[in-house]
Formats: structure tokens, C-alpha cells, sequence
């Protein structure tokens, strides 16, 4: 039998007690300290480190000092957070003078989130003409992604698709408190829907809207059907003003809906509906597909979304301390990100506690040990720098997002 990718969880689960929802900010700013140090030590801010974007380069350990420099409760370091996210930031701008056009407008894998976090920077250190020189960027960067096919593999996804860009300009929006430019957007959740109408179509697919990445159906946050329903959903006023996309958005997130298996897990991609599906990531599965559902039930406000996050988070806890390590792309912390996600939908302390129980066992022997190194141990998504954003996280629960995708 294949190893479980999971340890088992044998914590004590919620009990009702007051102390079990205190957060322990000693704990967890003490374990943020440990990662910025092993980063400090570990991946100077030198251009070897540069590319890859947010997602594995030194752009994502930036975003992780400036996400940490917002936390009030470590307030005092935030001169400290913030000269060291510039610090991170320079070796990625670098990076990207060599790009192809066909990165430009990528949010999590390209030139377009580097942007994005360079902008929210240089505003957060007072620097205006920097900041609105990248903003300028950004919004340049939204032409390339404006033709239906611009990239050969799949145009609408998170990584490097108009998903990823319209998230990206939501969450440059809201952190920058500036208007999102309307009539772009909009004109980008148009190609959206008319290029999930064209290929659900042409593959006589049993919803309105499908896609896909590199020949595959993937309905899960990383490349799927997922994020891009949740970005059409999240475009403020969008659905609102166009009712037949919404009708088309709600069918494809219903059918999405009755794949759930009995386990509370998603199918990684069409291709495997049928199948138990053993991954329980944000990337693929239940730790992303939670927040699909819970913006469908902020929007439409009907039980059966609420339920389904609900499960979700059953299998999650039971399963989703990750063998694979710490990381929010595939690891510990990115599944302790969905409590966070329902704490503040719901309120109820009991994803609270989860949330500081999965941030608990990252620390035991049993997880230290026994976990896998991932291959870029200090980056943003497989690495600790994801892994210091959700600690600091579970010390404002209240404000937690994971990072992008969450806005
Ligand atoms: N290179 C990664 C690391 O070192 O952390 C591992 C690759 C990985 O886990 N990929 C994710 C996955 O679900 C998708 S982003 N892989 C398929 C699997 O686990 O079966």
C-alpha cells in the first residue's frame, strides 16, 4: 500500500473550553521569528534567486515580509519587515527584465504579481512614484491577456492565466486603496466566460463553463475551474451586471458542487471524477475548493455551500496534516488556512482552535522529522515563507487571507 500522505491526527480536537481558542502570540511570533531567521540565513537576496516569480523566487518571500510588516501584533518589527521585503523584492524586479511577453501578464508564475506586491511596497514605504509606476505596469500588463488564446497552454487559470491577473488587480485594489479599473476588468471576465462557453462547448462538457491547462481538465484552486468561477464571483458588481454569466457561473459551480465525494474531497480534474480522490491540498482538493464554495454562500447565502465547506473542513483536519510539508501550496499550512477561512465565516472557535493546532504540530518532533523538505524549503507557496504569512495570519484571524486568493 502507498504511504498516507497524511500524519494522523491525533490531537485533541475542540472541546469547548475557552483556553483551547486563546491564541498563543508568544508561540507563533516566536515560530515566525525562527523562519525569518532560517530565510535570512538560508536564501540570500541575490538574482540566482530572483525568477520564478511568487511562487518558488524571492518575489514571494518579499510578499511574506510585507504581509508580516501588517500584522499588529508584531508591529514593532514592521520597519524591519518592510526593509527587508525591498531587500527581497530587488533580486525579482531583476529577474523580469528578461521575460518573454508571454509572462507578463502571469500574476503567481510571471512578471505580473511581482508588479502587484512592488507597488503595495513602495506605497507601504512611502514611495509613491515607485508605487504608481508599478501600478502603471500592472494595468499595461492586463493588454497582454486580453486575446482569447494568448497562451497556448490554458488562458483563464490562477498561475498564469486571466484568473490570476484579475485576482491580482483585486487584491493590488484593496491593498493599495486604489478603484480597480472597471471596464478592464469586466472586459477580462468577458473573455473569461466566453472562453469557458467556447471549450464547454466544443467538449460537450455536462456544465456551461469549463477549461483547461495543458490538455487537462483541472477543477482544483492551482490550475482549475475553481479559481476562476471565484474570480468572476469576487469582481465587485460583475454577476450583478450580467445575468446570464451569473446563471452560467452558478450552474457550473452547482455541477462543481455535486462531485464532492461522501469523503468531502473534490476531483483534482475531470478526468478523475469517479475516483477517491486522495489529495488534500489548497492546489488540488478541499484545502482550495473551500473558498469557491464559501464565496458562493456569501453570494447567494444557501445552506448547501456552507455545508459543503463544512465537510470539507471535517476531511481536512482529519486528513491535511501533509507529509509533504509546511508549505500553503500542498502543505500543513495551507490547510490550516481553511479554518481560518471558516472561522471568519462562521465564527465558530472550533476552526480557531484547528487552525492553532495544525500551526502546533508544524513544531512537534513527529512533523519535523517525518515531513518532507520541500524542493524550495524558504519559498512563498511550497515553502516557510508561506508558513510565516499563516502564523502571523492566525494572530489577527480576523484580517487572515491567504495570500491572492482570498481578496
Ligand atoms: N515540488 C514540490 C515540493 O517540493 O513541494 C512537490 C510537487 C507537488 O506536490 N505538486 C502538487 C501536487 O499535488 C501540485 S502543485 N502533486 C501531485 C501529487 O501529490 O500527487
Amino acid at each position: 500500500m502507498a504511504p498516507a500522505r497524511y500524519f494522523p491526527n491525533t490531537m485533541p480536537d475542540y472541546e469547548g473550553q475557552e483556553t483551547d481558542t486563546q491564541i498563543p502570540q508568544g508561540f507563533l511570533s516566536k515560530f515566525v521569528e525562527k523562519i525569518v531567521e532560517d530565510i535570512e540565513k538560508s536564501l540570500r537576496p541575490m538574482d540566482k534567486n530572483g525568477g520564478d516569480g511568487l511562487y518558488l523566487g524571492t518575489a514571494g518571500v518579499s510578499y511574506m515580509y510585507y504581509h508580516l510588516s501588517k500584522i499588529p501584533a508584531m508591529s514593532e518589527h514592521k520597519h524591519r519587515f518592510l526593509t527587508k521585503s525591498v531587500e527581497y523584492l530587488a533580486p525579482a524586479l531583476n529577474a523580469i527584465k528578461n521575460s518573454s511577453q508571454r509572462d507578463i501578464s502571469s500574476f503567481i508564475l510571471g512578471n505580473a504579481g511581482v508588479y502587484a506586491v512592488a507597488a503595495a511596497i513602495y506605497q507601504a514605504i512611502g514611495d509613491k512614484i515607485q508605487s504608481d509606476n508599478f501600478k502603471k505596469m500592472y494595468r499595461e500588463a492586463g493588454s497582454i491577456c486580453k486575446d482569447m488564446q494568448f497562451l497556448s497552454c490554458g488562458s483563464d487559470e490562477l498561475f498564469v492565466g486571466r484568473a490570476g491577473y484579475v485576482l491580482g488587480a483585486l487584491w493590488l485594489s484593496k491593498e493599495t486603496n486604489t478603484e480597480l479599473p472597471k471596464g478592464d476588468i469586466y472586459a477580462l471576465c468577458n473573455t473569461m466566460v466566453e472562453s469557458g462557453r467556447k471549450y464547454a462547448h466544443r467538449h460537450r462538457c455536462p456544465c456551461p463553463l469549463m477549461y483547461s491547462y495543458y490538455q487537462v481538465e483541472y477543477l482544483g484552486a492551482a490550475h482549475g475551474l475553481c479559481t476562476i468561477l471565484q474570480a468572476l464571483l469576487t469582481v465587485p458588481g460583475y454577476l450583478d451586471a450580467n445575468p446570464v454569466h451569473a446563471r452560467e457561473v452558478k450552474t457550473t459551480i452547482d455541477y462543481l458542487l455535486s462531485l464532492q465525494d461522501s469523503g468531502g474531497n473534490f476531483p483534482c480534474a475531470s478526468d478523475e471524477i469517479g475516483a477517491r480522490s486522495e489529495l488534500v491540498h489548497w492546489c488540488h482538493g478541499a484545502g482550495g475548493m473551500i473558498y469557491l464554495m464559501a464565496k458562493a454562500y456569501l453570494v447567494w447565502n444557501e445552506p448547501k455551500y456552507l455545508k459543503s465547506c463544512e465537510k470539507m473542513a471535517e476531511l481536512i483536519w482529519a486528513k491535511g496534516l501533509l507529509k509533504k510539508g509546511p508549505g500553503i501550496c500542498h502543505g500543513v499550512a495551507g490547510n490550516g488556512y481553511a479554518f481560518l477561512l471558516l472561522y471568519r465565516l462562521t465564527g465558530k472557535p472550533k476552526h480557531l482552535y484547528r487552525g492553532i493546532a495544525f500551526a502546533k504540530f508544524m513544531q512537534t518532533d513527529e512533523f519535523v522529522k517525518g515531513a518532507r523538505t520541500p524542493d524550495y524549503p524558504f519559498s512563498l507557496y511550497e515553502g516557510i515563507a508561506g508558513t510565516a504569512c499563516f502564523l502571523g495570519d492566525l494572530m489577527c484571524p480576523q484580517q487572515a487571507v491567504f495570500p491572492f486568493s482570498d481578496v
